[in-house]
């Protein structure tokens, strides 16, 4: 049985409204130009929260145009370096400052836990914001010694107008990865959120005008995928484009980027991320965080350690008390205090993820507990443990995005090597052991952006983080992301004047 919300009673209400619904062009909140508007929902119940402006191509035909003339006429990226990192500074000391009602705004409106987003992504918004900031100011070209007499310099310029497409599984942070360095490199932006969650964006692109960032930096536009989305990422006047999402629509965004003007591409996808846990694990902890590396955030994290390979030897043990903590997961209402683990987020996702706990359960996985949705309103799923999953199953081969632990046997290192990295993806990877020799194996020998040595989920807004293979293009945080958002330009004259 689930503990429901026995061990979570009380109810945090942070007060929060819905002030921001409508695009925001050149510094203002408009309608759409259609006039249409789509509703967006709490996932806890799977009712309308409000109507948002529903962008189109012309929605992104205004927002790009404005972002073209604060581009090329400025002030953003002929202002000084310092000027846009006092801004970027203001900005987040502001969001700092109205962090419960972010927190809450992106809880009602992703279904995430409160405590999560107060605690943790809003605080790690603000720090990410400061970390780009500081970088503003120091991003400089170098002197080259190159043959003959030539004074020869590298600038390091903006690429331009940056669009930008993101997810709902993080809304407040994905948002961060992308503004912030685009905007300490001295670009402008339209940014088109996910249809699920649009609330946070317009929330703090309001905050951001109120700490002086100037009309048409950054703009906002609401709506949906083959429509907002796709008219962004193929316009000719965009000059480059970063999208996170679903491996299927990276390769449409890549498409539509090639078919137009060429403009470079990054791209943050999807994963099946092993979390390896070796013969000589500490077991409680490694259940632990394996089950964290999973569960958190619904199971909603392209980089969740959804494949979990045990080591024979300890497989009995670590199956008993991983199944024993999933049982104890507290799910429900994400804004009472003690719960663990809210609803996914829409009815779309909800669906996906029983889909495949029954693909799991057909395909002859063991279902040790879990496997159900919980209630009859919202969109809460039991979390669900499989065990003797076998590489070949679909629960083992595909993204899930949800919270159902997969667990599978190893014998001994090379195997779990070959099988981990035998997945189209390669975002992330997670090892558990007390040795170091072990660890240096398996940190060489995985292909994978990110490989967490007895940790999971560490986001410094330093560390760089993408994907290998079909996990995407391009790394994002930390000063990787900056050459994102660079043209470098080679300046090349003489050393003496010409005799002419
Ligand atoms: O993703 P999409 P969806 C994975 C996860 C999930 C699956 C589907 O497995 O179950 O993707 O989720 C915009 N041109 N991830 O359907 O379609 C869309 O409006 C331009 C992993 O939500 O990739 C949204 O803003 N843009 C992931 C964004 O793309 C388009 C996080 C993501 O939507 C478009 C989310 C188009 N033709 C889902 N179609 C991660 N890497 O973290 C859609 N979009």
């Amino acid at each position: 049985r689930f503990s429901s919300a026995t061990a979570a009673e009380e109810l945090i209400t942070p007060a929060v409204q819905i002030s921001y619904t409508q695009h925001l062009i050149n510094g203002q909140f408009v309608d759409a130009a259609s006039g249409k508007s789509f509703p967006t929902y709490d996932p806890r119940t799977g009712e309308v929260i409000a109507h948002i402006a529903e962008g189109d191509a012309e929605d992104i035909n205004r927002a790009v145009s404005a972002a073209r003339k604060a581009f090329d006429e400025g002030p953003w990226p002929k202002m000084t370096a310092y000027e846009r990192s006092r801004i970027l500074l203001r900005f987040a000391d502001l969001v700092e400052k109205h962090n419960d009602e972010l927190a809450a705004l992106e809880t009602w409106n992703n279904g995430k836990p409160y405590l999560q987003a107060a605690q943790s992504e809003v605080p790690m918004f603000v720090r990410l914001f400061h970390y780009y900031a500081g970088w503003a100011d120091k991003i400089h070209g170098l002197t080259v010694p190159a043959d003959g007499n030539y004074h020869v310099q590298t600038l390091h310029e903006p690429i331009g107008v940056a669009g930008q497409i993101i997810p709902w599984n993080f809304p407040l942070l994905m948002f961060a990865w992308k503004v912030g360095p685009a905007l300490a490199c001295g670009n402008t932006i339209v940014l088109k959120t996910a249809e699920q969650t649009p609330l946070t964006a317009l929330y703090v692109a309001k905050l951001f005008h109120e700490a002086g960032l100037p009309p048409g930096v950054l703009n906002i536009v609401s709506g949906y995928g083959p429509t907002a989305g796709a008219a962004l990422a193929s316009h000719m006047d965009v000059d480059k484009i970063a999208f996170t999402g679903s491996t299927e629509t990276g390769k449409v965004v890549l498409e539509l980027a090639a078919k137009s003007n060429l403009k470079p591409v990054t791209l943050e996808l999807g994963g099946k991320s092993p979390f390896i846990i070796c013969e000589d694990a500490e077991i409680d902890h490694a259940v632990e965080l394996a089950h964290f590396a999973l569960f958190f955030n619904q199971g909603q994290c392209c980089c969740a350690g959804s494949r979990t390979f045990v080591h024979e030897r300890v497989y009995d043990e670590f199956l008993e008390k991983a199944k024993a903590r999933a049982l104890r997961r507290v799910v429900g209402d994400p804004f009472k205090n003690g719960v663990e683990q809210g609803p996914q987020i829409d009815s779309e996702q909800f669906e996906k993820v029983l889909r495949y706990i029954r693909s799991g359960i057909e395909s002859k996985a063991t279902l040790e507990c879990g496997g159900e949705r919980i209630g009859s309103k919202g969109y809460f799923i039991q979390p669900t443990v499989f065990s003797n999953v076998q590489d070949d199953m679909l629960i083992a081969k595909d993204e899930i995005f949800g919270p159902v632990q997969s667990i599978l046997k190893f014998k001994d290192i090379d195997e779990v090597i070959k099988r981990a990295n035998a997945t189209r993806y390669g975002l992330a990877a997670g090892v558990f052991t007390r040795s170091l020799e072990t660890a240096n194996t398996l940190t060489r020998g995985l292909r994978a952006g990110t490989v967490w040595v007895n940790c999971f989920d560490v986001f410094d807004a330093a560390i760089p983080f993408g994907g290998y293979k079909m996990s995407g293009i391009g790394r994002e945080k930390g000063i990787y992301s900056l050459h994102n958002y660079l043209q470098v330009k080679a300046v090349v004259s003489p050393l003496k004047n010409p005799a002419w």
